[in-house]
């Protein structure tokens, strides 16, 4: 059995109560709840003593709390805001950290076990300990989940002193028995589990719906079968499982009756789609939909200027109600748009030309989900943006990215210009519309192409010295260079155009660092090169549209 992973899982305590009490520190010490709609989605641990339970009707949470206070939690942005911040905190412990709704996340911390056990340093156990720990296995596991503890109590230890929240955290040598083990001791507390114990954890189980990875629908399909216990599942004839589920379902399913799971912890990175949507009453008329939808476009900035990558899709959202039929359907639309509309220094706010631009191709989506010819009843609107382009030099951190910054900055905008605009409406054509797609944000070449090309100006000086040659020059200068070694201590040469007396002060790994990236710029150029001689003029152009 591979026990070679060490796994945190975090839970954060009672998270929208925490997020409201950091708003309003009183909150504190009384009793209160989260309300969406009737219902108390989740209250602090004060409230809970009167027996507030997670999604409980309001009028039976006052029942049992009558002093019980409620504060409205519909917003997420906030919570998602701090959401987030944990998550990046978590991020400086492994790259390795997968979020799981808003705040739960799994951090793969073996890489950082295997280090803080090669520094030698005496290892203790943490917080609670679940089962017997007389035996304990003897490949290593043992002191990696010790290891596991500490790390996971000084994560804790951050999250409070830096964002003043309480969680919960599981250690385990899986998700499945990490995720499981961290509610043990709530709140405020966190509890590790030895694979000696994982039987004897799941068996605690009382139903099989407690198995984060079985489901409603499996769990009936289980039950229909007679299995309903964890221990009904370990016992059950695996090739009746398999008949019913095929041979991979089935394994998976049997493997976490026995607290075996070997799926990896999956780096989240930023979300893929960032979106708002607001159910209304029945709009009907166009000046009302663009009224809402500009209301939701200005509070979809500011989450974009949090987010900081530059949207280059916008998602549209409409749900209509048919009166006829009454049904109510829901449908989507998507279309590019041009990234130069937003400026990159004030991503929440667009100027006005600009956000009447965005606004239209907004209206226009819209008319292509409803037949505005036609009476219709609108009751929900939303607006997402899909697919991003990174800032730039947050991807890449090369010294020439980053002695290139500026220019950099410059370039993003300007591709968008040099590429689609006056030439590309701002929708593109219908055939590139998608329905609901679960879009993956995706780098931009021509971003990379164009911007290295424009990058190398700061550094390689160019022959004529322009003040300010025109990019295409820069790109021809480029293109056409040849490299005069100077310098050929250690094979390092100052590349050709640069500037000598600066490059001659640069320490050795940074000269040979930049010759290298030269040297690979280089041939690719060359490659470009002889595919632009072949083009028509205006070159660049072209190359930046084939590319
Ligand atoms: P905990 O972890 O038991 O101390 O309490 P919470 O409040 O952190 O509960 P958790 O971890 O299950 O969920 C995180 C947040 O998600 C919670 O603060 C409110 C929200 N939430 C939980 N369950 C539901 C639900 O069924 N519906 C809605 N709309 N939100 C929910
Ligand atoms: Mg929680």
């Amino acid at each position: 059995m591979d026990h070679s992973r060490t796994i945190v899982h975090i839970d954060l305590d009672c998270f929208y109560a925490q997020v409201e009490e950091l708003k309003n520190t009183e909150l504190k010490t009384l009793p209160f709840g989260v309300q969406q709609q009737n219902f108390v989605i989740t209250s602090n641990y004060i409230a809970r003593e009167y027996g507030i339970k997670k999604c409980m009707l309001i009028s039976e949470a006052k029942k049992l709390c009558p002093n019980l206070i409620l504060v409205r939690g519909e917003d997420l942005h906030d919570y998602r805001q701090i959401s987030y911040k944990v998550t990046s905190l978590l991020q400086k412990y492994s790259h390795l950290v997968e979020r799981l709704g808003l705040d739960e996340n799994f951090i793969d911390v073996s890489k950082l076990v295997s280090e803080r056990l090669q520094n030698g340093a005496e290892i203790s156990i943490v917080g609670n300990i679940f089962g017997d720990i007389s035996s304990l296995c003897d490949c290593g596991c043992s002191d990696r989940l010790k290891v596991g503890t500490e790390i996971a109590q000084d994560m804790r230890e951050q999250i409070k002193n830096e964002l003043n929240l309480t969680c919960c955290a599981g250690i385990a040598h899986n998700k499945l028995l990490a995720k499981l083990i961290g509610s043990k001791h709530k709140p405020d507390n966190q509890t590790v589990i030895f694979p000696n114990s994982a039987v004897e954890l799941m068996l605690s189980l009382n139903n099989l719906s407690k198995i984060p990875s079985i489901g409603l629908a499996l769990g009936k399909q289980l039950s229909n079968m007679n299995i309903k216990s964890v221990s009904d599942l370990q016992e059950s004839d695996f090739l009746k499982i398999k008949k019913l589920l095929g041979p991979e379902k089935a394994k998976t399913v049997y493997d976490l009756s026995f607290g075996i799971d070997p799926s990896p912890v999956k780096s989240s990175g930023k979300p893929q789609s960032i979106g708002i949507e607001d159910a209304c009453k029945s709009i009907s008329a166009e000046k009302e939909v663009k009224e809402k939808l500009k209301q939701l476009l200005n509070r979809l900035l500011i989450l974009v200027a949090e987010d900081g990558r530059i949207p280059k899709t916008v998602k549209l959202t409409v749900r209509k109600f048919d009166k006829n039929n009454k049904v109510s359907t829901r449908e989507t639309r998507q279309c590019n748009i041009n990234t130069s509309l937003f400026d990159i220094k004030s991503l929440s706010k667009l100027s006005e030309s600009n956000e009447n631009k965005l606004m239209t191709t907004i209206m226009r989506l819209f008319t292509k989900i409803v037949k505005t010819d036609k009476p219709y009843l609108i009751t929900l609107l939303g607006l997402a943006f899909t697919k991003f382009l990174e800032k730039p030099n947050e991807k890449n951190s090369t010294l020439t990215n980053f002695l290139i910054k500026d220019i950099e900055v410059q370039s993003v905008t300007n591709i968008e210009n040099l590429t689609f605009s006056n030439t590309t409406p701002d929708i593109l054509p219908s055939t590139s519309y998608v329905e609901n797609p679960e879009a993956e944000p995706e780098p931009s070449p021509k971003k990379c192409k164009f911007s290295n090309l424009i990058a190398k100006k700061r550094f390689f000086k160019e022959q004529d010295d322009c003040a300010s040659p025109s990019k295409l020059k820069v790109a021809e200068l480029r293109l056409n260079s040849t490299e005069k070694p100077t310098d050929t201590n250690q094979n390092i040469c100052c590349p050709p155009n640069a500037n000598k007396e600066v490059f001659q002060e640069l320490p050795k790994d940074i000269q040979q660092e930049l010759w290298e990236e030269y040297k690979q710029s280089r041939d690719t150029d060359r490659a470009c090169s002889s595919n632009l001689k072949k083009s028509k003029p205006n070159s660049i152009l072209n190359y930046l549209v084939k590319h």
